[in-house]
């Protein structure tokens, strides 16, 4: 081959290289799942991540929001994280200690006092900690975010003590620390993926079913639940997760993107969850629900004293006094 030559084959290499290379400004749109509607705290998070990505990368990541259980349930959302079929998710850890078993401690009953010792212990080491868990199951979780205080609904009797929960079927999450919690209190716990509540709510496969009252309101559980109690029997923390699939190939300048707008996601996700705790009440009671406001939760606590002794075997009492004194 004549030199002429090199030359021109090592230009056409060049060429076809710069072609093949993604332009600076590309584009890339990350699918986002989760359960609730778009008005709901998780849309409202997803909404205020979207646009501080946006803002952060310049245009370069955006995210397409799948909400209603667009991709499926929480499990199977959490599920395509792995494998690459969901970018991002956020998902209650209902499903999640399936995945990451440490998680599982948060969702301990009576754990967290409210909103702000809830706050402390995610945001600080102990909540740190669990997130640096997720690569080594196959996933990244970005954040904190949140749920809410879950209360107790049913379509049976008013309920105000554990005695009148007695023989209830109430629909759980896929969590094991929950459906034994509901065992406990003599409720037959029924463990279901979200996507398939109301209809058994309606049809009456199930008496009741337990959430924040952000959710009880963005589902439109009052058209088919008359009882409201407000047990706020457990905090239900939630997570944004991405798929290790796209983190992977990404820049840590890229990275850190994503970190912060997940931040500033859940921070409008927590607000929103605040705000329907103050004014849902309210909103559910003019939809028709009647709402047991002195509920006896110091006798839910007493009650499920036995349980409390088996997650201290299961999760270590030193970790569970870790977060119950976080702080003080
Ligand atoms: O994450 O499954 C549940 O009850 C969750 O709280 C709901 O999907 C919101």
């Amino acid at each position: 081959m004549s030199f002429h030559h090199v030359l021109k084959a090592g230009a056409l290499a060049a060429v076809l290289g710069a072609l093949t290379l993604a332009p600076a400004n590309a584009q890339t749109a990350l699918k986002l799942g989760y359960s609730l509607a778009p008005t709901s705290h998780y849309g409202v998070g997803a909404t205020a991540m979207a646009e501080e990505l946006a803002r952060l990368s310049d245009g370069r990541f955006t995210i397409e929001q799948f909400p209603a259980n667009a991709l499926g349930g929480e499990r199977e959302m959490v599920e395509g994280a792995q494998i690459g079929t969901v970018d991002l998710v956020i998902t209650s850890t209902g499903p999640v200690g399936n995945f990451v078993p440490s998680v599982l401690i948060t969702d301990i009953p009576f754990l967290f006092r409210d909103y702000e010792h809830a706050h402390a212990v995610l945001d600080g080491e102990i909540g740190q900690a669990l997130l640096d868990e997720f690569p080594q199951h196959g996933l990244i979780a970005l954040a904190w975010g949140e749920n809410g205080f879950r209360n107790l609904t049913n379509g049976v009797r008013p309920i105000r003590t554990p005695e009148d929960t007695r023989g209830l079927k109430v629909r759980t999450m896929e969590n094991q620390v929950h459906m034994r919690a509901f065992q406990e209190l003599g409720v037959l716990p029924t463990p279901m993926a979200f996507p398939e509540l109301f209809t058994a709510l309606q049809q009456g496969t199930v008496d009741g079913q337990e959430n924040p009252i952000g959710v009880i309101l963005s589902a439109n559980f009052a058209q088919v639940q008359q009882h409201l109690s407000l047990t706020q029997h457990v905090y239900s923390p939630a997570l944004i997760l991405m798929s290790p699939m796209i983190w992977d190939g990404l820049s840590e300048e890229e990275q850190g993107w994503f970190r912060e707008a997940a931040a500033a996601g859940a921070a409008a996700m927590r607000a929103k969850v605040r705000e329907d705790a103050e004014n849902g009440v309210a909103q559910l009671k003019s939809q028709g629900m009647q709402v047991v406001e002195d509920v006896d939760r110091a006798a839910f606590e007493a009650a499920l004293q036995p349980v409390f002794a088996e997650f201290a075997q299961r999760f270590g009492q030193d970790k569970i006094d870790a977060i119950v004194n976080y702080g003080q």
